[in-house]
């Protein structure tokens, strides 16, 4: 009776849990939409582990029926063994074989992500400014230097243009921030004194969730902001706004 109740429940998580990976993998309840031009290349690879998971998780299940079965068949004495040669080899290289495996797979998409120089030398559109406990966006002004006094700067929103490469410089002014928009499946920490380059293309148009993904202190959970994504002539509008604002000093009609 108890190996039939164990049997159906391993039999119902075996039948259960890869239908939900699957079902997952397809419908998203766990990823938010792609909303970048490497999501779907970044999907793909956790698609791949998933399945590598799922497939381990069977086999284990299966064996554990087979165990338990062929284990109450017999009433004998436990016998210790000590050592064995091929299982041992068997439960180290197949590992080894799957993680050199995820190793190469990944080579593409992260050079895509991360190692393109030419693109990462391109002049940034913003700097993003993490502090204890909002996002900063800095934009060069009309001489296209940072750090200069026609600098534009706004918070906890950055809009960026649709369709094109957009390089942004990272810092931050404090603690590590990890800056992560996950409908771009891009995640990158900002450790103090070393400032960074990232980039992404953003697909379609609307507006991402932009949050800090290192706990950086008391404030971290309201670390939040976004980055709205609009064609190229509203963000030249948005840019000339955000200029006409910032050089009023605070003498121009509020909404
Ligand atoms: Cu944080």
């Amino acid at each position: 009776m108890t190996r039939v109740l164990a049997t159906s429940v391993f039999v119902a998580l075996l039948v259960a849990l890869p239908w939900w990976f699957a079902h997952s993998a397809q419908s998203g309840p766990w990823l938010p939409p792609r909303a970048s031009s490497f999501a779907g290349e970044v999907d793909g690879l956790f698609d791949a582990i998933l399945v590598a998971l799922a497939t381990a998780f069977v086999l284990v299940m299966v064996l554990l029926v087979v165990a338990l079965w062929r284990g109450a068949a017999r009433v004998e004495r436990a016998r210790t063994t000590h050592g064995d040669l091929r299982l041992e080899l068997a439960w180290t290289l197949v590992p080894a074989a799957v993680l050199a495996w995820i190793a190469v797979a990944q080579g593409p998409t992260w050079r895509a992500m991360k190692g393109d120089a030419a693109l990462m030398a391109r002049a940034p559109l913003a700097r993003v400014e993490a502090a204890q406990f909002d996002w900063r966006f800095r934009h060069p002004g009309p001489d296209g230097l940072l750090d200069t006094s026609d600098d534009l700067l706004e918070t906890h929103e950055l809009v960026v243009p649709a369709g094109e490469p957009i390089v942004l410089a990272t810092r931050t002014r404090d603690v590590i921030h990890s800056f992560y928009v996950p409908d771009f499946r891009l995640k990158q920490d900002l450790v103090p004194g070393r400032d960074g380059r990232i980039w992404f293309e953003a697909v379609g148009l609307g507006r991402h969730d932009l949050v800090c993904a290192e706990l950086c202190g008391w404030g971290h959970y309201k670390m939040a902001g976004s980055i709205r994504v609009v064609q190229r002539d509203e963000y030249e509008a948005h840019l000339a706004r955000l200029a006409a604002r910032w050089n009023a000093n605070g003498t121009e009609e509020r909404p």
